[in-house]
């Protein structure tokens, strides 16, 4: 079957370490929408996730019907437009306020993994720069997130939306950048709203069950570290 019909099978392919993946499955979620995880393996990527990401080779991909959707961020706006009748709304009405949340997760994107990479690996040397990049963008985020919720507990008002998606996928990465260096990346003192937003996204009922335990990333990150160490040594 090959379809965006709303009752088409959904399946996520994906590693439930990655904040990408993460994005899917919370908007899924959000949305009431079954779905099938189907889990990648560290370090090899199944024939699926090749042939359904031929161009990037990424994940998440989300299979709707048989066909495949790539890139997180397409795939929340995907997600929202497929399931019209699944309430609440991921992204917001408004076209101007589309155009600024968006605006502002592209923003994260180019800002956050890379240094939450480096902090990952304790690469001698760039930990500090990377922190501060880090906390250069939490700090612009801070602003951002006074202008969008307007005193409201989320980005996108009163319920999670597609930029508290969007950077909500990172706090479990925070919070394990943070036991990885021992400094605290979203602090209270720099960055009050947003820690106090992050601990609120983390409570909300389609997010709990899938973002990833910090302990577990730590866990994760080392056996990535080893599994491409490894792979190196091969070739
Ligand atoms: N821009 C992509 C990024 C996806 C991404 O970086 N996925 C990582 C996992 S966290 C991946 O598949 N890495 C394997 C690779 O790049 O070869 C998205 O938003 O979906």
């Amino acid at each position: 079957m090959a379809s965006s019909d709303a009752t088409a099978p959904v399946r996520v392919v994906g590693g439930w370490a990655s904040p990408f993946v993460t994005r899917v499955c919370v908007a899924l979620r959000l949305k009431g929408v079954a779905y099938e995880f189907l889990q990648e393996k560290l370090g090899k990527k199944s024939q699926l996730l090749l042939a359904s990401n031929p161009v990037h080779k990424q994940m998440p991909v989300l299979l709707h019907g048989g066909r495949p959707v790539c890139e997180s961020l397409v795939i929340l706006q995907y997600v929202d437009e497929a399931f019209p009748g699944a309430a609440p709304r991921i992204l917001p009405a408004d076209p101007y306020d589309r155009a600024v949340h968006r605006f502002w997760a592209n923003y994260a994107d180019a800002k956050l993994p890379t240094a939450l990479r480096t902090l990952r690996r304790m690469v001698d040397g760039d930990g500090a720069e990377a922190a501060e990049q880090v906390a250069a963008a939490l700090a612009r985020l801070e602003e951002a997130f006074a202008d969008c919720s307007k005193g409201r507990p989320f980005f996108a008002g009163d319920d999670i939306g597609f930029l508290d998606i969007a950077l909500g996928s990172y706090v479990g990465w925070f919070r394990a950048a943070e036991r990885i260096t021992g400094q605290t990346v979203l602090d209270e003192a720099r960055t009050p709203r947003l820690a106090a937003w992050a601990a609120r996204f983390c409570e909300h009922q389609a997010v709990s069950r899938v973002m990833p335990d910090a302990g577990r990333l730590v866990e994760f990150g080392e056996a990535l570290r080893a599994a491409l160490a490894a792979n190196a040594q091969r070739t």
